[in-house]
């Protein structure tokens, strides 16, 4: 669909700075308006610059305390923020989860910092999309840093890994199965531990155990992982914490593994428009009597669909070509 005044606009507004256009552009996304394509094209230029931390752990860890910390360091270097919250389990979507909206409400008023929780219902086409979608935006909005707040349990539909230059893993000394299997998993993705609650017993335990299970980990590179203990809510560690972020991020400019992991991401990046373009101009061309006589006859059980398939795919590419 092609875009319209309204949405140039819109569009322009955002990159000038405006901070309800920001607004509204995500909400665009998450409700998969028809001209997100467009929009999407028409802010690329303007993006490439924003560094992404994605943070991740186990529910009630001190993500969202530890997030809140981290954003007052980096308002300190005059940095600009969007933070995206993002929740599976949530049906809300939209301004913050109400958690979030108390602990991070700090930077309500600064101009500089973005924050948007997203919920799976309220984000149509998937929280992966979505997401990536929003940091495009806020990437274009000209913030520094984008931080992805998502619990860790887990397989879920959200892989922080594919999404963030560096992911933090926050974990909490206590003891549990179910935190043991989840840590499993979370070891695999850490670029930098944090033992955060270090004010209870058994922050130094966890410490040590963290630092085997690296020593473990079979090296893919130089990066040694750190792990940091923190007392979020008393803003201790968090120093330390903002020194590893910079250190990872240029140990990969420096290595040129920023680069590589870009590359990857554009091009899963031009594979995911590739079959969004292809799927709807097939649905845009089902509309139409030809296509729809071919749709029929699957329906009525005439033409097996997997004929139905290449029939309509050959007539497409065959009308593509007549145009040319
Ligand atoms: N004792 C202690 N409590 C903390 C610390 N950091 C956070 N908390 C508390 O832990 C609780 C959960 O903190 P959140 O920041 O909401 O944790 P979260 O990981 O974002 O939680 P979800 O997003 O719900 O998974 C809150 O009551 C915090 O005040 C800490 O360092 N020490
Ligand atoms: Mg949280």
């Amino acid at each position: 669909m092609p875009i319209s005044d309204k949405e140039i606009k819109l569009v322009d507004k955002m990159l000038g700075g405006d901070r309800l256009a920001l607004a509204r552009l995500i909400t665009m996304v998450e409700s998969r308006h028809p001209s997100v394509l467009e929009i999407l094209k028409g802010i690329n230029p303007k993006t490439g610059r924003a560094y992404t931390i994605g943070v991740t752990g186990p529910p009630g860890a001190g993500k969202s305390t530890l997030v809140n910390e981290v954003i007052q360091a980096f308002r300190k270097k005059d940095n600009k923020i969007g933070v995206i919250a993002v929740d599976p389990s949530s049906p809300f979507t939209g301004g913050a989860v109400l958690g979030d909206r108390i602990r991070m409400q700090n930077h309500t008023l600064d101009d500089n910092v973005f924050i948007r929780s997203l919920g799976s219902r309220g984000s149509h086409g998937g929280l992966s999309r979505a997401t990536k979608e929003i940091m495009k935006l806020y990437d274009a909005f000209g913030m520094d840093y984008i931080i992805i707040e998502t619990v860790g349990v887990g397989q879920t539909e959200l892989d922080i890994i594919d999404l963030a230059d560096t992911v933090l893993v926050v974990l909490v000394p206590e003891a549990g199965d179910s935190v043991q299997t989840m840590k499993a998993g979370l070891m695999e993705i850490g670029d930098i531990f944090i033992v955060n609650k270090a004010d209870r017993e058994g922050a130094d335990r966890l410490s040590k155990e963290i630092q085997f299970m690296i020593s473990l980990k079979p090296k893919e590179d130089e990066w040694k992982i750190p792990v940091v203990l923190t007392s979020a809510h008393e803003s201790k560690g968090i120093v330390e914490v903002v020194r590893e972020i910079e250190r990872h991020k240029a140990f990969q400019i420096d290595g040129d593994l920023l680069k590589e992991k870009r590359v990857k991401r554009r091009e899963e990046e031009f594979f995911e428009i590739l079959s969004e373009i292809i799927e709807r101009k097939i649905s845009e061309d089902l509309r139409s009597n030809e296509l729809r006589r071919i749709l029929d006859l699957v329906k009525n059980g005439e033409l097996d669909p997997y004929e139905g398939a290449e029939l309509i795919l050959s007539k497409i590419l065959h009308h593509r070509q007549g145009l040319n």
